[in-house]
Formats: structure tokens, C-alpha cells, sequence
């Protein structure tokens, strides 16, 4: 198939006003009756998406059509004689329980106790009935169920409810009425036996919503954080941007089938049952994070996304990276600001700088797709969150409110475009936005280069930058990008000094924008030779390259006032500390051990970013630094660097502050609790590197005592990669315990396939025939196979080729199953090419067969393509 562009964009011929649809729901098949209501150019032929839909009958403007009058074939209904303001009436029907792929109408669960529900972003309406499956059609919905009430006794569509009532033969009805028009990505429904729970939300506006969250009946009370986390998010959005529910009810379902997170349709999000369900015994501290992270994304949509939607799927980050910037913003104002900023760039390093380095790299707004599903990337969600994060910065948090409502108030049931966006920013605040477009249009980590000079004579610093686009990406000649560096300036007592430019003070921190390919900027009256900080709090999604001696980096990762800025500092300390276990060098090595060694001793610091400080970048991240990767090598030094560091700390200390951290009595969930858990995990792990014996003592009472999920699984995980002789026990004890919550037999697969090292393959083999995994559920087969190939580099890259081998044979039977779950997983090929020759020749033989099989879908053919190139 050819590619779509994003110059190819051509306003719809066709508009859909309103809808009225309805369904007359089965498990195994279900008629849907559409009522279109057309406005539309008469000369222009209408053109409906659809898939695999059986047409049963058609109707134009009330009278049946002639066979001759209408073709559908390649998705696509051709109907003649359409005319502005006809009805077109269809009636087809649709297999939810055979649709393995968890688009469109599909089933959750088993047929005697499952329930009926929708996914349509991006394209899955087309799978429900015919429509013109695009997001810059919107349309007013009126959706109208019909089932067996009791196989069905709840239905549920977006919108305001609109009526229900009995039928005959055991049936019922209910109807639903979305006052907003929206694209049809939007819509959704839910129909089967679930519990709930509500509460009335009392908008700033004055006006009473009721809040349902619904789930299957056991788990109906693990439903409760996500109910207080929604009620915190709503009136966030109220204060921080004067956004407020639109609806008289906001229903949030929760299912274990889910090909993704969560989905925001209006009125109607569905959860991934991950990202909703939260209870003390089986929910860890960072679960409980993403929980509320996750509601609150998918609620902020209902601005961000749903009244102002995307003119096309090209702007996809117009809605997912301001979302998700807004929900960076919120986890921020809940928790931590420095803990959170640490975890959201760990998180860009880790996921989306490799995006941007190999062959799928593309740009926030991509210049062309073959299958949108697989451009819900990292680049359009964490990299597009960077981008609003620099305006946001460049305007300030006034600035940015001011263009944020110009942005809603323009464009409000609209679709829009990224321009749209900088436009009403740009305008709100007199400024000429547009140069930031380029951000958006171009792929590849910049690279940003500093070198400091001091001029004792003039006592003068002066900081040349200059910027530098990654050699093997896309556009030949790359324009400069405004690059904004916010910086400061440290004596070597680590204060920090007033800063002087151009005759005015500006305070102690300043934000240099480097908009040329280079360009200096001077500081004045500076006495002594200072040490910089650069690109503080992440200031631009930008690979630094600065010459810092250790020395330099080890000042400020002890005496930056800012958490993040002094975690940022360690980690750079810590990549050159790498390069010294390599090479046997010493000097950044011990500084990074020293300084940490310092740290712990300090009882002031907080017990979170202690852990979070004495935590090196990870392997993939370590992998982007080298020219040829070898996974193992690079497992094998982290480990020595990580053990260098438990030994200069020492294990006398470390089992002491683990023995201090340990609380007795039930288990607290409030921010001191959660930031000690975190140190005793990490201090328990550094233990391990040095003393066994005694962390596996440790681990094996913590396994048994443990109050909650985040100890246990601490405990396990310590075990289980210290080949503790207890571990085959607690893994069996764990399995027991926990055979019938799927969330946390998750984790049980997961901590394994983690293994490091060549035997995590056959405990992966071993695993998959457990009667537990299935390939069937997303989740399922994400905690084994996910984690094995993208979360376990030493595990999955074996010089033998095996774990691509494997992959490789799973992704084909996945494919067929569930295209959108395989095409995700098989990122994890992505950067073969950097490989060591070996390892190289290995990927590229499995890969190459794999593109060469005939039945791929569209999705995995496009990933295994694209990372093959
Ligand atoms: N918008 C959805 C993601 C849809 C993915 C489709 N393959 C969830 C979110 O980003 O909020
Ligand atoms: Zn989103």
C-alpha cells in the first residue's frame, strides 16, 4: 500500500451533521443501524470507510437502494445520489466475540461472564458500521442499545442518557445524547454485567456531575483511588486552566482486554484495568502513580483532544503531547516537581532518544504513515510534551495561560492543526511562534554543544553554544532550532552567582535561547573560574555535549539546590564513571562514588531522590553512547559500576539504613512512606551487589513481612536476580497468593523475564507454558514478551541469535491474533544495526526472514520494514 502524507490533506467532501445509531447487541453477532445525515457537495461522490462489515441493507433518503447504486469494495462504500441533507440508513453486522484484535466492537473476558465494548481510535470505527472514519468529521451522536437484559443488564454510550426502558422478550433499551459533535475516533459503548461506584462532582461552574466508575464485580473495590484521583484532576484542570466538565455524567470503565492504556471517548473512557485499579496488596507505589498519571490524561482529553480535536492524524501530538504535558504538570503539583520531571526525562531518554536515533525515528508531526496505530510513539507523546514544555517555559506560566485560553477559545469544536496551536499561543502573547514549528517537522535528537571560557582580566565568562542535528536523519539540510538553555552559574564553594548580562542582572538562573547554529553569551563580573549548569530542568530535549571534568559534575550533583538539576549532573557523572569500569580509569568513577557515599550520609536529603540519585542511566540509555553495542558487555560494567559504588558507601552502611528504613505496622500510602520504600528497594539492591549472603536474608524476611505490593516485589525481584536459593519458593508463593488478580500475576511474569544474562530465554520458554499466559491478552503477553525484549537487553540480545529468534516466532503468531500488539512489540529490533557484528548478523537474518513472511499485517509490515531500512 502507498503511504499517506500529510500534504496530501484535502477537507472531507462529505460532512456527517448528526447520526442516530443503534445496536441490537449479541455476543456473537451484533446489527448496527446507522442514520446519516449528510451535507455535501452533489457533484462529489460520498465515500464511507469500512471494514469487514457485512451490509445487510441500505437505504438512501428512506428508499432501499438498487444493487447497481452502490459498490463497496477495499473498505471503502461508494454510494450514487446522494444529495446535501440526504439520509443514508445502513444496516450491518459484526462478530465481537471473534475479534481477537481489540478494535472496533470486541468482547473482554469470556463469553458466559465477559462484557461488550469499543475502541475507534484511531481507525476502529470503521469496523462498526460505515462512516467517513477521519477525525476532522464531527457529528452529532444520538446512540441507542438494545440487548438481552440479563446477559446485558448495563449499556453505556458516550454522552448524556437519553432514556431506557424494557422490550419485549427479556430485552431492554437505553439511549444516549452527545450535545458535542465529535469525530467518530470518539465514540464508544459498553454492555454487560458490571458493578459501580459514584459520587456527585460539583463543577466551579455550579453544575452537579456524576462521576461511575465501573468494573467487572470482584475488583469493583480497587476502583476508589481512581475515583479521588479523578476528582483531583478535574479540579486541577479548573484551577490551572479554568476547564471544566461538560456533561451531566463522566462514566470510566475498566477491562482487561486493552490494546493500549486508556481511551478517552467523550463521556466514556475505558481503562486498561492496569492503569484504574489500585489496592494496597497488589498495586505498587509507582502503579498507584501511573494511576492517577493515567486519569488524569485521559480526563484533561476532554479539552485537550475531544472539544478541540486534530484536523488529521498528522497532528496527532497536538492532543497526545499537550495532554500529556498537562498531565506532567498535575503528577507535578500532586507529588514531587523534581521527582517527576527526573522520572519524565529518564523516561524520553530511554524510550524516545532510541526512537530518534535508528530507522523509525520520525517527526513529532510525521510527514507520512502507512498504519496510524503504529505512530503512537514516544516521539508524538513524551518528545511532542518537550515541545509544549519550551513554549510553555518561553511564555511563562501567565503567558502560556493567556495562549492556552486564546488556543481553547479559537478553536473549540474545531479540528485543528500544530500551526492552529502556535498561532494562538503566538498571538496571545505578541510573538511570532512559528519558529518553533520546525521542532515539529523534523526528526533526530539535536545536539547542543557548550564550551565555557574564562577571562580573569575582564572577569568575564563567556558560554559558546552551538547546535548540531543528528548526522542519519531524515532532512539534508536542517534549519536552527530555537534551542532554549536555562543555566547557571556555580562557584566553586557551590553557590550559586548572580548573573550579569549585558549590563542588567537577571537573578541566579537565566534562559539563553540559542537560535543560530552558534552563538556566545557573556557574563559579567564573575571573580573566579565558575562551573556551569546547563539545560537545567531539561530545558530543551537535546543531547549536551559540554567537556565537564568529574570534578565540575560532582559539585553539582552535591550542591545544586534543585533536585532534578543535581540528579541531572549524577547522571552525566555516572556515564563518564561507565567509560572509566571500562577503561580502568579512576577519576569520574570515584568522584560519582564519593559524592554519592557524601549524599547517603545525609540525613536531610530526601529518601526518594536519594534512591533516584544513586540510580546510573539504564542499559539502553548506556547503549546510546557507543558505537557498537554489545548488551552484555554493557550489563557486566554497569554492574561493576554499581558495585564500585555499593563498596565505597559500604556494606556495614547500606544494611544499616536498611534495617532504619524498615517500618512496622499496616501499610502508610502518603509521600514519606512511598520515598522510603524507594531507597530500601535501591539500597536493598546495592546490598546484593556486595553482600549476598546478607541481602538475600534481607529480601527473603522483607519478602515474608511485606505490608504491600511495592515491598514484596522488591523482595522478589532481589531474590530472583541473586539467584537467591529461596527464590523458587517465593516466585511459587507469589504465584499462589496471586492466582486470580492477572495484574499481579503480571508482575510474576514480568520479575522473571527480567532475568539478566543468558537464562532468561529459557525461563522465558518455560514461562509460556504456563497455563496463565495466553497471547490472547494484551497485558499478558507485553509482561513476558515486552519485558524480555524491550526491558531486558542482556536477556534478549544473546550472541546466539535465540531471543530474536523467538521473538521473531511469537510476533508471527501474535500477528494474526492482534496486529497492533505485535507491530509494539517488535520495536524492540529497533537498533540492530548498531549491534556488534555478531550479534548484527544474527538480527538482521531473523529479520529479513520476517519481512519476507506474506501474510503480515499492515501494522508489523510497516515496523519490521522500517527498522530493517
Ligand atoms: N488516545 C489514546 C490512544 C489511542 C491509541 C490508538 N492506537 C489514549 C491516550 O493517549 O490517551
Ligand atoms: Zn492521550
Amino acid at each position: 500500500t502507498a503511504p499517506i502524507r500529510l500534504r496530501d490533506y484535502a477537507p472531507p467532501a462529505w460532512r456527517v451533521e448528526s447520526i442516530e445509531l443503534s445496536f441490537e447487541l449479541g455476543i456473537d453477532t451484533t446489527e448496527v443501524t446507522a442514520r446519516l445525515h449528510l451535507r455535501g457537495d452533489a457533484s462529489r461522490p460520498l465515500r464511507l470507510d469500512g471494514e469487514g462489515l457485512e451490509l445487510l441493507a441500505i437505504a438512501l433518503d428512506e428508499q432501499p437502494l438498487d444493487a447497481g447504486a452502490w459498490r463497496y469494495a477495499d473498505g471503502v462504500l461508494e454510494v450514487d445520489g446522494v444529495s446535501d441533507g440526504s439520509v443514508l440508513t445502513t444496516r450491518v453486522r459484526t462478530h465481537p466475540a471473534a475479534n481477537t484484535a481489540l478494535e472496533g466492537l470486541y468482547l473482554s473476558g469470556s463469553r458466559e461472564a465477559g462484557f461488550l465494548l469499543t475502541q475507534c481510535e484511531a481507525e476502529g470505527f470503521r469496523h462498526i458500521t460505515f462512516f467517513p472514519d477521519r477525525p476532522d468529521v464531527l457529528t452529532r451522536y444520538t446512540v441507542t442499545l438494545q440487548a438481552d437484559r440479563a446477559r446485558f443488564p448495563v449499556l453505556l454510550a458516550g454522552g448524556n442518557p437519553d432514556g431506557a426502558g424494557d422490550l419485549p422478550d427479556g430485552r431492554h433499551w437505553a439511549r444516549f445524547v452527545d450535545p458535542h459533535p465529535k469525530p467518530c475516533y470518539l465514540f464508544a459503548l459498553v454492555a454487560g454485567r458490571l458493578e459501580k461506584i459514584e459520587r456527585d462532582y460539583l463543577t466551579g461552574e455550579g453544575r452537579t456531575v456524576k462521576l461511575v466508575i465501573w468494573s467487572e464485580a470482584n475488583v469493583i473495590d480497587s476502583c476508589h483511588y481512581a475515583m479521588d484521583a479523578l476528582e483531583r484532576c478535574m479540579r486541577w484542570d479548573e484551577q490551572a486552566y479554568g476547564r471544566h466538565y461538560d456533561l451531566d455524567v463522566f462514566h470510566v470503565v475498566a477491562t482487561h482486554d486493552f490494546n493500549m492504556g486508556a481511551m478517552e471517548n467523550k463521556g466514556l473512557n475505558i481503562f486498561n484495568a492496569k492503569y484504574l485499579l489500585a489496592d494496597p496488596d497488589t498495586t505498587t507505589d509507582d502503579e498507584y502513580k501511573a494511576v492517577e498519571a493515567v486519569v488524569a490524561h485521559e480526563y484533561f482529553h476532554n479539552w485537550s483532544g475531544n472539544r478541540v480535536t486534530c484536523r488529521d492524524w498528522f497532528q496527532l501530538s497536538l492532543k497526545e503531547g499537550l495532554t500529556v504535558f498537562r498531565e506532567q504538570q498535575f503528577s507535578a503539583d500532586m507529588n514531587s516537581t523534581a521527582l517527576k520531571r527526573i522520572e519524565d526525562v529518564a523516561l524520553l531518554r530511554r524510550a524516545q532518544f532510541p526512537e530518534d536515533a535508528g530507522p523509525l525515528a520520525h517527526p513529532v508531526r510525521p510527514a507520512e504513515y502507512r498504519e496510524i496505530n503504529n505512530f503512537y510513539t514516544a516521539t508524538v507523546y513524551e518528545k511532542g510534551s518537550e515541545l509544549v514544555r519550551m513554549l510553555a517555559g518561553k511564555l511563562g506560566p501567565e503567558g502560556f495561560r493567556r495562549g492556552m485560553d486564546r488556543y481553547f477559545e479559537r478553536n473549540d469544536g474545531r479540528a485543528a492543526t500544530i500551526e492552529d496551536f502556535l498561532a494562538a499561543l503566538g498571538d496571545a502573547n505578541d510573538l511570532d511562534l512559528m519558529p518553533y514549528l520546525a521542532w515539529y517537522g523534523q526528526a533526530g535528537t539535536p545536539r547542543l554543544r557548550a564550551r565555557g571560557h574564562f577571562d580573569a582580566g575582564a572577569r568575564r565568562y563567556t558560554l559558546t553554544l552551538s547546535q548540531h542535528a543528528q548526522a542519519h536523519a531524515d532532512l539534508p539540510e536542517k534549519p536552527p532550532l530555537p534551542i532554549p538553555v536555562k543555566l547557571a552559574l556555580f562557584d566553586r564553594d557551590g553557590r550559586m552567582l548572580a548573573l550579569r548580562m549585558d549590563g542588567q542582572t537577571v537573578g541566579h538562573e537565566a534562559v539563553v535561547v540559542l537560535d543560530r547554529d552558534e552563538q556566545t553569551f557573556a557574563f559579567d563580573e564573575i571573580e573566579r573560574s565558575p562551573v556551569p549548569s546547563l539545560l537545567r530542568g531539561f530545558s530543551a530535549p537535546v543531547i549536551l555535549e559540554c567537556d565537564y571534568a568529574p570534578a565540575d559534575l560532582a559539585l553539582l550533583l552535591t550542591h545544586d539546590p534543585d533536585g532534578f538539576n543535581r540528579w541531572e549532573a549524577g547522571q552525566q557523572l555516572a556515564a563518564l564513571a561507565f567509560d572509566d569500569c571500562r577503561h580502568g580509569g579512576q577519576i569520574a568513577l570515584q568522584a560519582w562514588c564519593n559524592a554519592l557515599a557524601q549524599l547517603f550520609a545525609d540525613p536531610t536529603l530526601d529518601p526518594a531522590l536519594l534512591a533516584d540519585l544513586l540510580t546510573p542511566p539504564g542499559e539502553v540509555e548506556l547503549a546510546e553512547r557507543e558505537q557498537e553495542v554489545d548488551p552484555a558487555q554493557i550489563h557486566a560494567l554497569r554492574q561493576q559500576l554499581q558495585k564500585q559504588l555499593a563498596e565505597t558507601i559500604g556494606a556495614f552502611a547500606l544494611a544499616q539504613r536498611l534495617a532504619a528504613l524498615e517500618v512496622a505496622g499496616p501499610l502508610q500510602l502518603d509521600a514519606v512512606a512511598k520515598a522510603q520504600r524507594r531507597l530500601k528497594r535501591r539500597v536493598l539492591e546495592l546490598l546484593a551487589l556486595i553482600d549476598a549472603p546478607t541481602a538475600q536474608a534481607r529480601a527473603d524476611a522483607q519478602y515474608r513481612r511485606a505490608q504491600g505490593m511495592t515491598d514484596r516485589l522488591a523482595a522478589l525481584s532481589v531474590l530472583v536476580r541473586s539467584d537467591a536459593a529461596s527464590a523458587a519458593d517465593a516466585l511459587a508463593d507469589f504465584r499462589r497468593r496471586h492466582a486470580d488478580n492477572p495484574l499481579a500475576l503480571d508482575k510474576w511474569f514480568a520479575v522473571q523475564a527480567q532475568l539478566p544474562g543468558e537464562r532468561a530465554l529459557e525461563r522465558v520458554r518455560s514461562l509460556e507454558s504456563d497455563p496463565a499466559f495466553t497471547l490472547k491478552n494484551p497485558n499478558r503477553a507485553r509482561a513476558l514478551l515486552g519485558t524480555f525484549a524491550s526491558g531486558n537487553p542482556s536477556g534478549f540480545h544473546r550472541a546466539d541469535g535465540a531471543g530474536y529468534q523467538l521473538l521473531a516466532e511469537r510476533l508471527v503468531a501474535l500477528d494474526a491474533l492482534n496486529p497492533q500488539i505485535a507491530a509494539r512489540l517488535a520495536t524492540a529490533f529497533n537498533g540492530w544495526q548498531r549491534l556488534e557484528p555478531v550479534r548484527r548478523d544474527a538480527a538482521r537474518r531473523v529479520l529479513s526472514a520476517l519481512a519476507e513472511k506474506p501474510e503480515l499485517s499492515r501494522n508489523l509490515a510497516e515496523i519490521v520494514a522500517g527498522v530493517l531500512k
